[in-house]
């Protein structure tokens, strides 16, 4: 489906049979998580949250006021960790790389109509059927580099849904393929809605731009909350880079597009998944100053390139 920068790794293929054994775990176990955490998160501030520990799913529910949205969190090396169920409702979902050498991502795509994990990862990997109209994106923290995490609020709609890692690896097969995916029901949790913490930025997604994001005198470093709005037609993402002193959007993009050993002229620092038309979501950007892109890597199914080859590219400062 995306277009991603390639390592020269190769990967151990993993079956998926282990992801979801540990999922299965995991999600056992997520009662006991969630009362413990509940003890040691009531009200915590948002945005100072430091990155959730390595090799634990974790959910944090705040039962008393719930001021701050849930917390799940997933890690990502060769495979996918996180919890295989979570109650439903505005969730902060963080992704952490464990990995040494490749971006990761997890991208959430809810299963309708009786559609199975194997039906995804096949017309994903389909060139006569690229991103399906059926294909129903749900966010998801985009790709970090090695050892950075990143977070984004999520709507968790009760369903069930596949999450996959849409980086390709040397062979330019995505890592979804060598074990990166995982099944996450989301049961009805009957909790009240929790609002969004507000947003800081808003970034509106179409054929084929970011819109004007109002960002003429750039954006104050620190953790900034920016919103995602698809008003297009398509499926659209926001990944988001840290450019390299010099380095625009356009040279990261043809970095990856290049693919092979080219050097990527900035760091992947999160950002939004792809989302379907109509949705909105939002996601932590933590910005040191500098200059950072957003780019969409969605494949357009009629031109068979990027988004971003068609102009979903911008550019913003932050001081
Ligand atoms: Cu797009």
């Amino acid at each position: 489906m995306m277009l991603e920068p390639i390592s020269d790794t190769p990967r151990r293929r993993r079956p998926f049979v282990m992801v979801l054994l540990s999922a299965v775990a995991l999600g056992a176990s997520l009662a006991v998580l969630q009362s413990r955490a509940a003890r040691d998160n009531v009200g915590g501030p948002l945005l100072t949250e430091g990155p959730v520990a390595g090799g634990q799913a974790r959910v944090s529910t705040d039962a008393v006021a719930l001021a701050a949205p849930p917390e799940v969190a997933f890690d990502a090396d060769e495979c996918i960790h996180g919890p295989g169920m979570v109650p439903a409702g505005l969730t902060k979902i963080t992704l952490t790389n464990m990995g040494k050498q490749e971006i990761h991502q997890i991208q959430l795509v809810e299963l309708e109509d009786g559609r199975t994990y194997d039906d995804v990862t096949d017309a994903l990997q389909s060139p006569d059927e690229l991103d399906p109209s059926w294909i129903s994106y749900a966010g998801g923290p985009n790709a970090v580099v090695p050892g950075r995490s990143a977070s984004a609020f999520v709507d968790l709609k009760p369903g069930r849904y596949v999450v996959i890692c849409t980086i390709a690896n040397s062979l330019g097969k995505p890592h979804y393929t060598e074990g990166m995916a995982m099944e996450l029901t989301v049961t009805d949790s009957g909790v009240t809605a929790v609002a969004a913490p507000p947003a800081d930025l808003e970034v509106s997604g179409q054929e084929f731009n970011f819109g004007d994001m109002g960002l003429a005198e750039g954006l104050p470093a620190g953790p900034r909350v920016v919103s995602f709005v698809n008003k297009g037609t398509q499926p659209h993402e926001a990944a988001l880079i840290r450019l390299d002193a010099g380095a625009t959007a356009a040279d990261y993009y043809a970095a990856v597009a290049a693919a092979g050993d080219t050097p990527m002229p900035g760091q992947r620092v999160g950002g939004m998944g792809a989302i379907i038309p109509g949705q909105a979501q939002s996601f932590i950007a933590d910005l040191q100053p500098g200059r950072y892109a957003l780019i969409c890597f969605v494949i357009d199914p009629a031109a068979r390139v990027a988004h971003a080859a068609m102009g979903m590219t911008t550019e913003f400062q932050v001081n």
